[in-house]
C-alpha cells in the first residue's frame, strides 16, 4: 500500500470537520474545508510543536483568527497527537466539551489563543512575536538560539475587514516583526455572500503599503505552491502575508463556494457526494491508520522539545546567570523580597505624604518596582506623557532596538489591548498599556478577552472622570467605570490616593488569573491613606477608613471622590450626625471577600449613599445602598473644579442625602 498522499492527509481535516458539524447540527465546515490543504503543509511540513507538551515556551505559535473554523483547528490538534480524543470531537459544541464552538485558551491543549471575535487574533499573534522577539534579544546569544520561533496565522476575510487588523498589521510591519507569516483565505465569501459588495480593496498592496513581505496569488489547493511560499516567508526579514485563493467548503459539489456552508451543516447527503467526490471512502470518525499515522508528530515533537532541553543544559552550563533569569522570566516569579519592596515604599510615602494625581503616583510606583520586575513591558497607545506609564529607565522597544521594554503602539487602543495578550499568552512578560479610560471603549473586547482567557494584563487607564477638566464630555469618561465592573473576572481599582494606587500595582501584579484596569486621576488628590495598617485591608478591594461606634449611616467613595465622602462626614460630625466612611478602591475584589468581611466593612443594618463622579447603576445592587451622589449624564468643558461644583459632586450634597434619608431636615 502507497503512503497517503497530502491530498489524503487535507481530507481527513475535512471529513473530521464536516462529521463534527453534522453530529453537532451546528458550526461552520466552509473554512475547514477551504483551508485544508494550507493547514496540512503548515502542520506537516513547517510547524514546531510538541503534542506531548502543549506549553513548550519555544514552539510555533499557531493562531486560527477565522476561530470560526474551529473545527480544523481540533482537527489537526487530534491528528498531530494533542490530548484530544475522536470522542472529544463527537462531543464539538457539547457542554462542557473540549471542543466548544470556537477555540478557546486553557480549555482544549494546543490552544494558543482564544479566537472568535474577528481580526483580534491577528493582533494577539503581533504580541506573542514581539514576546519572541524581546525575549530572543534579552536571552540568546550567537551559539545559542533558545527562544527562536514562528508565529503563523490563518486569517479570513472578515479579520482584514475588521479595522483592528489594520492596527496589528500596521505597528508589525514599523516593528519588522519577521516571525509573524500571516495566511490569507482569499474565498471571496463572507455570511452574506460573495464579498466584492463589500470588501473590494488590493490585500497585497495594503500590505506592501504596511512594509510587509506580500507573497500574492498563491493557490490555496496546491500544496507545493504553499510550501514554497512559506519557505520564502520564513527567509524575510519582515512579516510576511501569504494571500491564498481558496473555495470555501472545497470539495462540496452544490455548497463549494456559497456563503452557505460558512456556518451551515453541509447535510448527510452532501457529505456522501462530498465524500464521494474527494475519494473519502472511510466511514464517519474513522480515519484510516495510515492517514492518522502519518499525521502524528508526537515521536518527532519530543524530539525537537528533547534537543531543545539539551541545547538549555549546556546553555545553563556556560551562561548561569542568564539561564536563572530565563527561568524567572518564564515562571513570572516575583523577586522574594517582593512584599518588603511594597512595604518599603509604603513607609517612606506615609513619611513624606506624597500630594498628587494618581496617575503620578503609578509613575512613582513604576520607578521604585521597575527595577526588580525586568519581565514587565509597558506602553501607552501615544499617551506616554499623560498616562505616565514611562518610568526613568525605560527603554523603547523598536525594530532596532528589541531590548527595549516599553512599547509605543501609537493610537491603537484595540491593538494594543489585543497585543498585550498576545504578549501575555506566549509567556515570559507581563504587560501593561495606558490610554484615557473614556477610550477603553475602543479596547473594549480586547479587555473582555483578557478576562475571558484569565491573562495577567494591566490596563492604565487615566484621566478618570469630569475630573480631567477642559477636554470636556468627550474626553470625560461617565459610564466606563459601571460598564467595566460588568465584565466577569475583570479587576478595575480605582484607587483614592498613593497609597491604595501602590497596592492597585502590586495586586494587578500578583494576580495570575485575570487582568486589571487601573483607573487613574489626571487631577491631585488631597487624600491618602497614613495607617500602615490598612495596607492589608486595601488589599481586600474595600475597607472602612472612619469607624464611628454610633454611626448612623455609611459614605462609600472611590478614587478621587473619597476626600469628598471624608468632607462630609466631617460636616456631619459637626452637627452630630455620626456616619463610617467606606472606601472600596476595587468593587469585584471587595464582593470576592466573605460575608462577614463584607458586613463588617458595610453595616447591614446602616444604609449607605454612595459618592462617585459617573454614573449610579451598578452600586444601587450593593448593600443598603440608597442614593448615590454621581453622574447620570454627559459632563462640561471646564476647569475641573468648577464641574464638580456645577455637577452637583460636592460633599454638601452629600451631606443633604445623608440628611434626607435620616428624615432630617436640609
Ligand atoms: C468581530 C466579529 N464580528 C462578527 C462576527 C460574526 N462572523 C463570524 S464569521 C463572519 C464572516 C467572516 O467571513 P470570512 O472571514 O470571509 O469567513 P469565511 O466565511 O470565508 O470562512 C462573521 C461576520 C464575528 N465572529 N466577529
Ligand atoms: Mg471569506
Amino acid at each position: 500500500m502507497s503512503a497517503p498522499s497530502q491530498k489524503d492527509l487535507a481530507n481527513a481535516l475535512r471529513a473530521l470537520a464536516m462529521d463534527s458539524v453534522q453530529k453537532a447540527n451546528s458550526g461552520h465546515p466552509g473554512m475547514p474545508m477551504g483551508m485544508a490543504d494550507i493547514a496540512e503543509v503548515l502542520w506537516n511540513q513547517f510547524l514546531h510543536h510538541n503534542p506531548n507538551n502543549p506549553h513548550w515556551v519555544n514552539r510555533d505559535r499557531f493562531v486560527l483568527s477565522n476561530g470560526h473554523g474551529s473545527m480544523l483547528l481540533y482537527a489537526l490538534l487530534h491528528l498531530t497527537g494533542y490530548d484530544l480524543s475522536l470522542e472529544d470531537l463527537k462531543n464539538f459544541r457539547q457542554l462542557h466539551s473540549k471542543t466548544p464552538g470556537h477555540p478557546e485558551f486553557g480549555i482544549t491543549p494546543g490552544v494558543d489563543t482564544t479566537t472568535g471575535p474577528l481580526g483580534q487574533g491577528i493582533a494577539n499573534a503581533v504580541g506573542m512575536a514581539i514576546a519572541e522577539k524581546a525575549l530572543a534579544a534579552r536571552f540568546n546569544t550567537e551559539e545559542f538560539k533558545l527562544i527562536d520561533h514562528y508565529t503563523y496565522v490563518f486569517c479570513g476575510d472578515g479579520c482584514l475587514m475588521e479595522g483592528i487588523s489594520h492596527e496589528a498589521c500596521s505597528l508589525a510591519g514599523t516593528l519588522e516583526l519577521g516571525k509573524v507569516i500571516l495566511f490569507y483565505d482569499d474565498n471571496g465569501i463572507s455570511i452574506d455572500g460573495p464579498v466584492q459588495g463589500w470588501f473590494t480593496e488590493n490585500i497585497p498592496e495594503r500590505f506592501k503599503a504596511y512594509g510587509w513581505n506580500v507573497i500574492p496569488e498563491i493557490d490555496g489547493h496546491d500544496p507545493s505552491s504553499i510550501a514554497a511560499a512559506i519557505a520564502k516567508a520564513k527567509q524575510s526579514s519582515k512579516p510576511s502575508i501569504l494571500c491564498c485563493k481558496t473555495q470555501i467548503a472545497f470539495g462540496s459539489p452544490n455548497k463549494a463556494n456559497t456563503a452557505e456552508s460558512h456556518g451551515s451543516p453541509l447535510g448527510e447527503a452532501e457529505i456522501l457526494l462530498t465524500k464521494k467526490a474527494l475519494g473519502i471512502d472511510y466511514p464517519a470518525f474513522e480515519i484510516p491508520l495510515d492517514i492518522s499515522a502519518a499525521w502524528n508528530k508526537k515521536s518527532l515533537g519530543k524530539k525537537w522539545e528533547e534537543e531543545w532541553n539539551q541545547q538549555f543544559e549546556t546553555y545553563q552550563h556556560k551562561y548561569p546567570e542568564k539561564a536563572r533569569q530565563l527561568q524567572s522570566y518564564l515562571s513570572e516569579s516575583l523577586p522574594e523580597n517582593w512584599k518588603d519592596l511594597i512595604s518599603e515604599i509604603a513607609n517612606r510615602w506615609i513619611m513624606e505624604e506624597p500630594v498628587c494625581a494618581t496617575r503620578k503616583a503609578s509613575q512613582l510606583v513604576l520607578n521604585a518596582l521597575l527595577p526588580h520586575l525586568p519581565f514587565l513591558f509597558g506602553g501607552s497607545a501615544d499617551l506616554t506623557g499623560s498616562n505616565n506609564t514611562n518610568w526613568s529607565n525605560a527603554k523603547i522597544f523598536s525594530k532596532d532596538n528589541p531590548l527595549g521594554d516599553y512599547l509605543h503602539y501609537g493610537v491603537r487602543e484595540f491593538g494594543m489591548a489585543a497585543i498585550m495578550n498576545g504578549i501575555a499568552l506566549h509567556g515570559g512578560l507581563i504587560p501593561f498599556g495606558g490610554t484615557f479610560l473614556v477610550f477603553s471603549d475602543y479596547a473594549r473586547n480586547a479587555i473582555r478577552m483578557s478576562a475571558l482567557m484569565k491573562q495577567r494584563v494591566i490596563y492604565v487607564m487615566t484621566h478618570d472622570s469630569i475630573g480631567l477638566g477642559e477636554d470636556g464630555p468627550t474626553h470625560q469618561p461617565i459610564e466606563h467605570l459601571a460598564s467595566l465592573r460588568l465584565i466577569p473576572n475583570l479587576d478595575l481599582w480605582r484607587p483614592a490616593g498613593p497609597i491604595e494606587t501602590l497596592i492597585a500595582w502590586e495586586q494587578a501584579i500578583e494576580r495570575r488569573e485575570g487582568p486589571s484596569v487601573l483607573a487613574l486621576s489626571r487631577q491631585n488628590l488631597a487624600f491618602d491613606v497614613l495607617d500602615k495598617a490598612l495596607l492589608e485591608k486595601i488589599r481586600l478591594g474595600g475597607y472602612v477608613l472612619k469607624a464611628h461606634n454610633k454611626a448612623r449611616a455609611n459614605i462609600i467613595g472611590t478614587g478621587s471622590e473619597l476626600e469628598l465622602a471624608i468632607k462630609a462626614s466631617e460636616a456631619l460630625d459637626s452637627i452630630g450626625i455620626a456616619v463610617n466612611v467606606i472606601s472600596i478602591p476595587c468593587v469585584s475584589r471587595f464582593l470576592r471577600q466573605n460575608s462577614a468581611y463584607r458586613n463588617s466593612v458595610l453595616d447591614p443594618k446602616l444604609f449607605s449613599v454612595v459618592v462617585e463622579a459617573g454614573v449610579s447603576t451598578g452600586w444601587f445592587a450593593f448593600g443598603n445602598v440608597k442614593a448615590v451622589v454621581g453622574l447620570d449624564h454627559f459632563g462640561e468643558s471646564a476647569p475641573a473644579k468648577a464641574i464638580y461644583q456645577a455637577l452637583g459632586i460636592t460633599s454638601e450634597a452629600i451631606v443633604n442625602q445623608v440628611k434626607n434619608l435620616l428624615g432630617e431636615s436640609v
